[in-house]
C-alpha cells in the first residue's frame, strides 16, 4: 500500500473509528475537544517568553485583564471546554482538590483526568513542559459521574495522551491500537501524522533519574543507578544520563530514542515515600502509551503500573517506566 502523508490528526482519528461500527463519535468528539484546547495552551506557552517584552507580565496585562499563570490558563482552558462538550461527566486536574463536575445537560460517558501543564517550573527557561490526559468509561449509575469514575486501574483506560510544548508542539496519543504522534503545524494550525506507530526500542543506553536523591533512595534503587554506570562495553554499559526534570519531556524523548526514566519513593525523608508522580494523570496514561508502544511501566516494588487500583484523585506511586528490557532489569534488582 502506498505510503501515506499530510494524514491530520482528525482524518487518523476518523480512521480509527471506522474500524469500530459500534462506535458512537463520542471517544473521537472527546479527542476533537482536548486537541483544540491543546492549540489554544500551544499557543499560550510561545508566548510566555514575551510576555515580559509585551508588558503582560505582573497582575495585569495592557487591557487590564488579569493575567494568569500558564498553568492555570491551562487548567481554565481544558476545564472550559470540556463542561460543556457533552462527551465525559466528570474530571480531574492536578490543579484542583476535588472533581470537577460538568455543565448540567451536558453529561457523556467518559471520564477525564488531565495534568493541564507538567512540569510548569521550567517555563522560565524555555524547556519543554506538557499536558497529559486519561481517559475511562463511565461506570458510575446516573447521568452525572462521581469519582469511582476516575478512581479506575490504569489498564481500564480507553485512551491516554499528551501533547508536548517543546521547539515543536506535539501529540502523542493511543487508543490501544499503537502510540501515534503528530507535529503541530502552526502556519495552518494542524496537527500533522508525522510519528506514526511508535515504538520504544527494546533496550537502551540511556537512564533518566534525579540522581541528587540518591542519598534518600532504597539500597536496591542505589544498586541498579550504579549497574547501569559500571563499565561494561560488551553490554552497552555505562548508560549516559538524560534528565530534564520535565516528566513529558523525559518521557518523549525515551519513548522515541529508547530509555529508562525512574522516580522512585525515598527511604529516609517522609516527604516522598510513594515518590512525586501521580497515578491518575501521570503515572498511569503513560503507562498506557509505553505499553503499546512495547515498553513497560512498573513501580520500584516491582508492580504493573496499570494493574494499580486508585483509592484518591492525586495519589503518588513511585513510577519506573521505559524500554521494556531496561524496566525487566531494573524489576529484578528492585524486587531480587
Ligand atoms: P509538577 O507536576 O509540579 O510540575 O511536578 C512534576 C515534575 C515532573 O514533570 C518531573 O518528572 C518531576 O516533577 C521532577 O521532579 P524533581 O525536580 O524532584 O526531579
Ligand atoms: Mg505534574
Amino acid at each position: 500500500m502506498a505510503k501515506r502523508s499530510g494524514i491530520t490528526i482528525s482524518r487518523q482519528i476518523m480512521d480509527s473509528q471506522r474500524l469500530h461500527p459500534e462506535a458512537t463519535g463520542d471517544l473521537t468528539g472527546l479527542l476533537s475537544e482536548l486537541i483544540v484546547a491543546a492549540k489554544i495552551i500551544s499557543a499560550e506557552v510561545n508566548m510566555a517568553g514575551l510576555a515580559d517584552i509585551l508588558g503582560q507580565s505582573g497582575s495585569t496585562n495592557i487591557q487590564g485583564e488579569v493575567v494568569q499563570k500558564l498553568d492555570e490558563f491551562a487548567n481554565a482552558t481544558i476545564k472550559r471546554r470540556m463542561e460543556q462538550c457533552g462527551y465525559i461527566c466528570i474530571m480531574a486536574s492536578e490543579e484542583d482538590d476535588g472533581v470537577i463536575p460538568v455543565l448540567e445537560g451536558y453529561e457523556g460517558k467518559y471520564a477525564l483526568a488531565f495534568d493541564p501543564l507538567d512540569g510548569s517550573s521550567n517555563i522560565d527557561v524555555n524547556v519543554s513542559i506538557g499536558t497529559i490526559f486519561s481517559i475511562h468509561r463511565k461506570r458510575s449509575a446516573g447521568a452525572s459521574g462521581d469519582e469511582s469514575d476516575l478512581l479506575q486501574k490504569g489498564a481500564d483506560q480507553v485512551a491516554a495522551g499528551y501533547i508536548i510544548y517543546g521547539s515543536s508542539t506535539m501529540l502523542v496519543y493511543t487508543t490501544g491500537e499503537g502510540v501515534h504522534g503528530f507535529t503541530l503545524d502552526p502556519s495552518v494550525g494542524e496537527f500533522f501524522l508525522s510519528h506514526p506507530d511508535i515504538r520504544i526500542p527494546e533496550r537502551a543506553r540511556y537512564y533518566s533519574v534525579n540522581e541528587a536523591y540518591t542519598n534518600y533512595w532504597f539500597e536496591p534503587t542505589r544498586r541498579y543507578i550504579d549497574y547501569l554506570k559500571e563499565i561494561d562495553p560488551d553490554s552497552g554499559r555505562p548508560y549516559s544520563l538524560r534528565y530534564i526534570g520535565s516528566l513529558v519531556a523525559d518521557f518523549h524523548r525515551n519513548l522515541i530514542s529508547g530509555g529508562i526514566f525512574l522516580y522512585p519513593r525515598d527511604s529516609k525523608s517522609t516527604d516522598k515515600p510513594d515518590g512525586k508522580l501521580r497515578l491518575l494523570y501521570e503515572a498511569a496514561p503513560m503507562a498506557m502509551i509505553v505499553r503499546e508502544a512495547g515498553g513497560l511501566a512498573i513501580t520500584d516494588d516491582g508492580r504493573d503500573i496499570l494493574e494499580i487500583e486508585p483509592a484518591g484523585l492525586h495519589q503518588r506511586v513511585p513510577l519506573i517506566i521505559g524500554s521494556r528490557a531496561d524496566v525487566e532489569t531494573a524489576r529484578r534488582f528492585l524486587t531480587g
